[in-house]
């Protein structure tokens, strides 16, 4: 079957509430809670969300005639049904999306927007169609510097503004990566609503932005495109005044083994995390359990999937009792490495500073 009924998707949609930690409400926004980061693979249910408009109503049925209106830039709109998409080569990759905000809440002082710990990234495997594939079906204009993308979601920004739907465009280069895709399936299962029921796009290596989902139209334009969710929101605003927009995620690892705060009994500890750096490979993760005095290189542990993040590890017999501050810092193969200090910036994004994480080691007392 493609698509569970009307009403088990309902159902689920109070499941993920529970099982996420919630950060947004009307639409709700909800975290990956921190125990279910120490695992690779993200559940569907666990998976972070982030919506700006309550999703829409789209019913199981909606969702098997679904079609998106493609346009190649000639005005001349092609609708391609969901139907024949998945009869065309099945394309599968792991991909780990990382919302732009994530660990926003770290950020000193604080800016507005979604108080994200570090939960706002997930990683899943994502099938469907290469975007570049449905390209080929329309001449795309010589003119065209962009691809538009538009979810079937709607509401109003900003009290100032009317109502938009969601809308991003791509570069044409990144348009025709394969790799960039049309996902129909999320792990294996048909998308659950929250995540873009039916389809989606997932730009692999781009901050989550990107990856617009109840994907339903896609247009080659001849402007860069420049509306509220491109031009106003998703810009890294320093505090000289430089500004420049989000693309791709930036270099960033963290410790996922332990809990802030958790009491830990001597004895060998087996600390665990992950890294990750956009479309780059992540060549070392250097680990410290004295709050950044010395340095131990963790073994990475994959798997070595181009856009999903590694595991890393590293054994440690701790010499002494008491709080220890442990922290991760990684490097990718552009020579890339995790800034000590995340870089303020006006509306909060790419925040991937140094995060240290307080552990409490007591006697072993057996
Ligand atoms: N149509 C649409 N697509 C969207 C959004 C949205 O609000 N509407 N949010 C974007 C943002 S900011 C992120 S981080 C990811 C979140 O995807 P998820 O909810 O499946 O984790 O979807 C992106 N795609
Ligand atoms: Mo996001």
């Amino acid at each position: 079957m493609f698509c569970k009924c009307t009403k088990e998707t309902t159902d689920q949609v109070s499941i993920f509430n529970d099982a996420l930690k919630q950060v947004g409400d009307k639409p709700f926004v909800g975290e990956t809670p921190q125990n279910a980061l120490d695992s690779w693979i993200t559940p569907n249910a666990l998976f972070y969300v982030r919506s700006h408009f309550e999703y829409p109503d789209i019913s199981c049925s909606d969702g098997l005639n679904w079609s998106i209106s493609l346009d190649g830039g000639d005005g001349h709109i092609k609708k391609i049904k969901l139907m024949e998409l998945i009869k065309m080569p099945k394309k599968t990759i792991a991909v780990t999306m990382e919302c732009a905000g994530n660990n926003r809440n770290d950020l000193d002082p604080k800016v507005s927007g979604n108080q994200f710990d570090s939960g706002a990234i997930s990683n899943a495997i994502w099938s469907g169609v290469s975007l570049s594939d449905v390209l080929k079906q329309v001449n795309l204009t010589s003119d065209s510097v962009e691809i538009l993308f538009e979810g079937a979601d709607r509401g109003r920004l900003e009290s100032e503004y009317d109502q938009s739907s969601y809308l991003r465009s791509l570069p044409l280069e990144i348009a025709n990566d394969p790799d960039t895709i049309l996902a129909y399936q999320m792990n294996g299962e048909s998308l659950p609503i929250e995540h873009g029921f039916p389809i989606r796009l997932v730009v692999p290596g781009w901050y989550g932005m990107a990856s617009v989902k109840w994907l339903n139209s896609i247009k080659a334009i001849k402007k860069p495109f420049s509306g509220y969710f491109q031009g106003k929101k998703y810009i890294v605003k320093y505090k000289n005044g430089k500004e420049h927009p989000l693309t791709e995620m930036q270099i960033k690892s963290f410790v996922t083994s332990h809990n802030h705060g958790q009491d830990v009994v001597n004895g060998p500890i087996a600390l665990r995390g992950l890294a990750w750096a956009g479309r780059a490979a992540v060549k070392s993760v250097e680990v410290s359990v004295d709050e950044g005095e010395t340095w131990e290189t963790a073994s990475l542990n994959g798997p070595n999937d181009t856009y999903s993040w590694q595991k890393w590890s590293l054994d440690w017999i701790p010499e002494d009792l008491g709080h220890h501050t442990l922290i991760s810092k990684a490097t990718d193969f552009n020579g890339n490495q995790q800034p000590i200090e995340s870089v303020w910036n006006e509306l909060g994004y790419a925040v991937n500073g140094l995060k240290p994480l307080c552990i409490n080691i007591s006697k072993n007392v057996s």
